[in-house]
Protein backbone atom coordinates (compact mmCIF):
# COMPACT_ATOMS: atom_id res chain seq x y z
CA UNK A 1 0.00 0.00 0.00
CA UNK A 2 2.83 2.52 0.87
CA UNK A 3 4.53 1.76 -2.70
CA UNK A 4 1.28 2.06 -4.41
CA UNK A 5 0.31 5.57 -2.83
CA UNK A 6 3.91 6.75 -3.56
CA UNK A 7 4.27 5.68 -6.76
CA UNK A 8 0.65 6.86 -7.98
CA UNK A 9 1.45 10.09 -6.88
CA UNK A 10 4.93 10.76 -8.75
CA UNK A 11 3.50 9.31 -11.58
CA UNK A 12 0.75 11.36 -11.69
CA UNK A 13 2.42 14.16 -11.11
CA UNK A 14 5.09 13.63 -13.69
CA UNK A 15 2.18 13.14 -16.25
CA UNK A 16 0.30 16.27 -15.06
CA UNK A 17 4.19 18.40 -15.48
CA UNK A 18 5.34 16.56 -18.30
CA UNK A 19 2.18 17.45 -20.30
CA UNK A 20 2.38 21.01 -19.46
CA UNK A 21 5.78 21.72 -20.13
CA UNK A 22 4.56 23.34 -23.16
CA UNK A 23 1.41 25.40 -22.79
CA UNK A 24 -0.61 27.86 -24.59
CA UNK A 25 -0.75 29.99 -22.05
CA UNK A 26 1.42 30.12 -19.21
CA UNK A 27 0.60 32.67 -16.23
CA UNK A 28 2.13 33.83 -13.57
CA UNK A 29 0.89 33.99 -10.22
CA UNK A 30 -2.47 32.57 -8.76
CA UNK A 31 -4.34 35.66 -7.55
CA UNK A 32 -8.02 36.52 -8.05
CA UNK A 33 -7.07 38.01 -12.09
CA UNK A 34 -4.91 35.34 -12.93
CA UNK A 35 -7.51 32.38 -11.91
CA UNK A 36 -10.25 34.35 -13.74
CA UNK A 37 -8.60 34.53 -16.62
CA UNK A 38 -7.44 30.82 -16.67
CA UNK A 39 -10.82 29.72 -16.29
CA UNK A 40 -11.98 31.72 -19.13
CA UNK A 41 -9.38 30.78 -21.02
CA UNK A 42 -9.77 26.76 -20.41
CA UNK A 43 -13.41 27.29 -20.84
CA UNK A 44 -12.41 27.83 -24.60
CA UNK A 45 -10.04 24.69 -24.89
CA UNK A 46 -6.74 27.15 -24.26
CA UNK A 47 -4.47 24.99 -22.89
CA UNK A 48 -3.39 27.29 -19.57
CA UNK A 49 -1.27 26.42 -16.57
CA UNK A 50 -0.75 28.73 -13.47
CA UNK A 51 2.31 28.84 -11.62
CA UNK A 52 2.05 30.25 -7.95
CA UNK A 53 4.77 31.01 -5.71
CA UNK A 54 3.03 29.66 -2.09
CA UNK A 55 1.10 26.72 -1.57
CA UNK A 56 -2.06 27.88 -1.30
CA UNK A 57 -3.18 30.29 -4.71
CA UNK A 58 -5.58 32.98 -4.11
CA UNK A 59 -3.24 35.64 -4.05
CA UNK A 60 -4.40 38.38 -1.56
CA UNK A 61 -7.97 37.20 -1.50
CA UNK A 62 -7.91 35.34 1.28
CA UNK A 63 -7.24 38.33 3.97
CA UNK A 64 -10.06 40.49 2.78
CA UNK A 65 -9.62 44.06 4.13
CA UNK A 66 -6.93 44.18 6.74
CA UNK A 67 -8.07 40.01 7.99
CA UNK A 68 -11.54 41.00 7.94
CA UNK A 69 -12.36 37.65 5.46
CA UNK A 70 -14.68 40.27 3.61
CA UNK A 71 -14.33 42.14 0.55
CA UNK A 72 -16.25 44.23 -1.84
CA UNK A 73 -17.59 43.66 -5.03
CA UNK A 74 -19.16 46.42 -7.66
CA UNK A 75 -22.80 44.85 -9.91
CA UNK A 76 -20.27 44.67 -12.87
CA UNK A 77 -18.32 42.06 -11.50
CA UNK A 78 -21.16 39.55 -10.41
CA UNK A 79 -21.52 37.79 -13.90
CA UNK A 80 -18.08 36.14 -13.12
CA UNK A 81 -18.76 35.42 -9.55
CA UNK A 82 -21.84 33.86 -10.84
CA UNK A 83 -19.76 31.44 -13.01
CA UNK A 84 -17.96 30.09 -10.39
CA UNK A 85 -21.00 29.72 -7.91
CA UNK A 86 -19.28 32.38 -5.07
CA UNK A 87 -21.95 34.17 -3.82
CA UNK A 88 -22.49 37.52 -2.59
CA UNK A 89 -25.09 40.06 -0.52
CA UNK A 90 -25.99 43.49 -1.52
CA UNK A 91 -25.03 46.31 0.73
CA UNK A 92 -28.14 47.87 2.22
CA UNK A 93 -27.13 51.25 2.20
CA UNK A 94 -25.03 51.00 -1.15
CA UNK A 95 -27.04 49.56 -3.74
CA UNK A 96 -25.04 47.90 -6.53
CA UNK A 97 -21.92 47.06 -4.13
CA UNK A 98 -22.06 43.73 -2.48
CA UNK A 99 -19.81 42.14 -0.20
CA UNK A 100 -18.56 38.19 -0.27
CA UNK A 101 -16.80 35.85 2.36
CA UNK A 102 -13.11 35.70 0.75
CA UNK A 103 -12.77 32.50 1.86
CA UNK A 104 -15.32 31.14 -0.55
CA UNK A 105 -13.66 33.43 -3.13
CA UNK A 106 -10.65 32.79 -2.87
CA UNK A 107 -11.57 28.66 -2.86
CA UNK A 108 -14.06 29.40 -5.43
CA UNK A 109 -11.74 31.11 -8.26
CA UNK A 110 -9.18 28.13 -7.32
CA UNK A 111 -11.87 25.25 -8.18
CA UNK A 112 -13.41 26.80 -11.15
CA UNK A 113 -10.38 27.65 -12.90
CA UNK A 114 -9.22 24.14 -12.38
CA UNK A 115 -12.76 22.89 -13.06
CA UNK A 116 -12.52 24.61 -16.03
CA UNK A 117 -9.74 22.37 -16.85
CA UNK A 118 -6.62 25.35 -16.34
CA UNK A 119 -4.33 23.58 -14.26
CA UNK A 120 -1.98 25.16 -11.11
CA UNK A 121 1.50 24.00 -10.11
CA UNK A 122 1.71 25.53 -6.47
CA UNK A 123 4.89 26.20 -4.50
CA UNK A 124 6.63 26.73 -8.01
CA UNK A 125 8.21 30.27 -8.49
CA UNK A 126 9.19 32.09 -11.81
CA UNK A 127 12.18 33.22 -12.04
CA UNK A 128 12.81 33.99 -15.62
CA UNK A 129 11.35 33.77 -18.77
CA UNK A 130 12.41 32.44 -21.87
CA UNK A 131 13.70 34.92 -24.79
CA UNK A 132 14.44 33.80 -28.29
CA UNK A 133 14.85 35.85 -31.37
CA UNK A 134 13.77 38.69 -29.25
CA UNK A 135 10.08 37.12 -28.43
CA UNK A 136 8.96 36.09 -25.43
CA UNK A 137 8.41 32.26 -25.18
CA UNK A 138 8.36 31.01 -21.71
CA UNK A 139 9.15 30.76 -18.12
CA UNK A 140 11.62 29.67 -16.38
CA UNK A 141 10.63 27.45 -13.07
CA UNK A 142 11.74 26.41 -9.78
CA UNK A 143 10.72 24.72 -6.64
CA UNK A 144 9.83 27.75 -3.57
CA UNK A 145 11.74 26.13 -1.29
CA UNK A 146 14.23 26.04 -3.39
CA UNK A 147 14.15 29.83 -4.12
CA UNK A 148 13.71 30.47 -0.41
CA UNK A 149 17.22 28.30 0.43
CA UNK A 150 18.88 29.97 -1.77
CA UNK A 151 19.97 26.44 -3.14
CA UNK A 152 21.97 26.91 -5.85
CA UNK A 153 19.57 24.30 -8.35
CA UNK A 154 18.77 24.97 -11.61
CA UNK A 155 15.62 25.94 -12.81
CA UNK A 156 13.38 23.68 -15.25
CA UNK A 157 11.75 25.64 -18.49
CA UNK A 158 8.17 25.68 -19.48
CA UNK A 159 7.13 26.87 -23.63
CA UNK A 160 4.32 28.78 -23.50
CA UNK A 161 2.82 30.90 -26.92
CA UNK A 162 1.53 33.74 -24.50
CA UNK A 163 2.46 34.95 -20.69
CA UNK A 164 0.51 36.71 -18.15
CA UNK A 165 2.22 38.49 -15.65
CA UNK A 166 -0.53 38.30 -12.72
CA UNK A 167 1.86 38.85 -10.24
CA UNK A 168 0.20 41.57 -8.25
CA UNK A 169 1.26 44.71 -7.04
CA UNK A 170 5.39 44.07 -7.76
CA UNK A 171 4.98 43.09 -11.84
CA UNK A 172 7.26 40.70 -11.00
CA UNK A 173 7.62 39.15 -14.52
CA UNK A 174 7.41 42.58 -17.22
CA UNK A 175 9.86 43.83 -14.26
CA UNK A 176 12.50 40.77 -14.94
CA UNK A 177 12.16 40.99 -18.62
CA UNK A 178 12.47 45.13 -18.94
CA UNK A 179 15.46 44.13 -16.86
CA UNK A 180 17.22 41.31 -18.49
CA UNK A 181 15.99 41.18 -21.66
CA UNK A 182 16.05 44.86 -21.78
CA UNK A 183 12.96 44.89 -23.50
CA UNK A 184 10.70 48.42 -24.36
CA UNK A 185 6.94 47.82 -22.80
CA UNK A 186 4.06 49.30 -24.95
CA UNK A 187 4.00 52.57 -21.88
CA UNK A 188 4.69 55.97 -22.57
CA UNK A 189 8.11 55.70 -21.23
CA UNK A 190 8.64 51.79 -22.65
CA UNK A 191 9.29 51.16 -18.83
CA UNK A 192 6.94 50.53 -15.90
CA UNK A 193 5.43 53.60 -14.57
CA UNK A 194 4.89 52.43 -10.77
CA UNK A 195 1.46 52.43 -9.23
CA UNK A 196 -0.16 55.38 -7.73
CA UNK A 197 -1.76 56.24 -3.99
CA UNK A 198 -5.33 54.72 -3.05
CA UNK A 199 -8.05 56.56 -5.24
CA UNK A 200 -10.22 53.50 -5.56
CA UNK A 201 -12.66 54.42 -8.29
CA UNK A 202 -9.81 54.99 -10.99
CA UNK A 203 -8.06 52.28 -9.60
CA UNK A 204 -10.57 50.21 -10.53
CA UNK A 205 -11.21 51.20 -14.08
CA UNK A 206 -7.94 51.51 -14.77
CA UNK A 207 -7.02 48.13 -13.68
CA UNK A 208 -9.46 46.97 -16.35
CA UNK A 209 -7.64 49.73 -19.19
CA UNK A 210 -4.22 48.58 -18.33
CA UNK A 211 -5.09 44.96 -18.52
CA UNK A 212 -3.08 44.50 -22.36
CA UNK A 213 -0.57 42.70 -24.13
CA UNK A 214 2.52 45.11 -23.04
CA UNK A 215 5.07 43.41 -25.37
CA UNK A 216 4.49 40.70 -28.17
CA UNK A 217 3.40 37.32 -25.95
CA UNK A 218 3.63 39.29 -22.80
CA UNK A 219 0.29 40.29 -20.97
CA UNK A 220 -0.47 41.67 -17.61
CA UNK A 221 -3.53 41.60 -15.86
CA UNK A 222 -4.91 43.18 -11.96
CA UNK A 223 -2.70 44.86 -10.02
CA UNK A 224 0.43 43.86 -12.20
CA UNK A 225 -0.99 45.84 -15.24
CA UNK A 226 -2.09 48.94 -12.96
CA UNK A 227 1.87 48.92 -12.04
CA UNK A 228 2.94 48.82 -15.42
CA UNK A 229 0.85 51.40 -16.39
CA UNK A 230 0.59 53.80 -13.11
CA UNK A 231 -2.61 53.06 -12.36
CA UNK A 232 -4.09 54.05 -8.69
CA UNK A 233 -4.64 51.47 -6.02
CA UNK A 234 -7.98 50.68 -4.85
CA UNK A 235 -8.11 48.40 -1.47
CA UNK A 236 -10.14 45.48 -0.39
CA UNK A 237 -12.06 45.94 -3.33
CA UNK A 238 -11.90 43.06 -6.24
CA UNK A 239 -14.51 43.53 -9.09
CA UNK A 240 -11.34 45.17 -11.20
CA UNK A 241 -9.03 42.10 -10.47
CA UNK A 242 -12.46 39.79 -12.05
CA UNK A 243 -13.05 42.05 -14.87
CA UNK A 244 -8.97 42.35 -15.71
CA UNK A 245 -9.06 38.57 -15.47
CA UNK A 246 -11.65 38.33 -18.03
CA UNK A 247 -10.68 40.91 -20.47
CA UNK A 248 -6.84 39.42 -20.37
CA UNK A 249 -8.42 36.12 -21.15
CA UNK A 250 -10.44 37.67 -24.33
CA UNK A 251 -7.17 39.59 -25.22
CA UNK A 252 -4.80 36.40 -25.67
CA UNK A 253 -7.63 33.99 -26.99
CA UNK A 254 -7.52 37.04 -29.96
CA UNK A 255 -4.06 37.26 -30.23
CA UNK A 256 -3.93 33.20 -30.56
CA UNK A 257 -6.22 33.42 -33.22
CA UNK A 258 -4.78 35.91 -35.33
C1 LIG B 1 5.08 32.58 -9.01
C2 LIG B 1 4.29 34.55 -8.10
C3 LIG B 1 5.45 35.23 -8.47
C4 LIG B 1 6.47 34.49 -9.16
C5 LIG B 1 4.18 36.64 -7.46
O1 LIG B 1 -1.48 40.00 -5.79
P1 LIG B 1 -2.43 38.95 -6.25
O2 LIG B 1 -3.60 38.69 -5.40
O3 LIG B 1 -2.86 39.29 -7.76
P2 LIG B 1 -4.05 40.14 -8.43
O4 LIG B 1 -3.40 41.25 -9.15
O5 LIG B 1 -4.91 39.22 -9.18
O6 LIG B 1 -4.92 40.71 -7.22
C6 LIG B 1 -4.51 41.81 -6.50
C7 LIG B 1 -5.24 41.85 -5.15
O7 LIG B 1 -5.02 40.67 -4.43
C8 LIG B 1 -4.70 43.03 -4.40
O8 LIG B 1 -3.56 42.93 -3.94
C9 LIG B 1 -5.44 44.25 -4.32
C10 LIG B 1 -6.81 44.35 -4.85
N1 LIG B 1 -4.84 45.27 -3.75
C11 LIG B 1 -5.35 46.59 -3.65
C12 LIG B 1 -4.49 47.44 -2.75
O9 LIG B 1 -4.82 48.66 -2.67
O10 LIG B 1 -3.53 46.95 -2.14
O11 LIG B 1 -1.67 37.59 -6.44
C13 LIG B 1 -0.43 37.52 -7.07
C14 LIG B 1 0.11 36.11 -6.89
C15 LIG B 1 0.49 35.80 -5.43
O12 LIG B 1 -0.17 34.64 -5.02
C16 LIG B 1 2.01 35.59 -5.49
O13 LIG B 1 2.45 34.58 -4.61
C17 LIG B 1 2.20 35.17 -6.94
O14 LIG B 1 1.28 35.97 -7.66
N2 LIG B 1 3.52 35.46 -7.47
N3 LIG B 1 4.10 33.25 -8.35
N4 LIG B 1 6.25 33.16 -9.40
N5 LIG B 1 7.62 35.05 -9.55
N6 LIG B 1 5.36 36.51 -8.07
Amino acid sequence: MENLVSSAIVSSFNAKLIDNLQVDVAIVGGGPSALVAAKYLADVGVKTAIFERKLAPGGGTWGGGMLFNEAVVQRDALEILDDFGIGTQEIATAPGFYTLDTVEMASGLIFGALKSGAKIFNAMSVEDVVFKNDEIGGLVVNWTPVERLGMHVDPLVVIAKRVLDGTGHPSEIINLATKKAQIKLDTPTGGILGEKPMFAISGEASTVENTREYFPNLFACGMSANNVMGGYRMGPIFGGMLLSGRKAARLIQESLQR
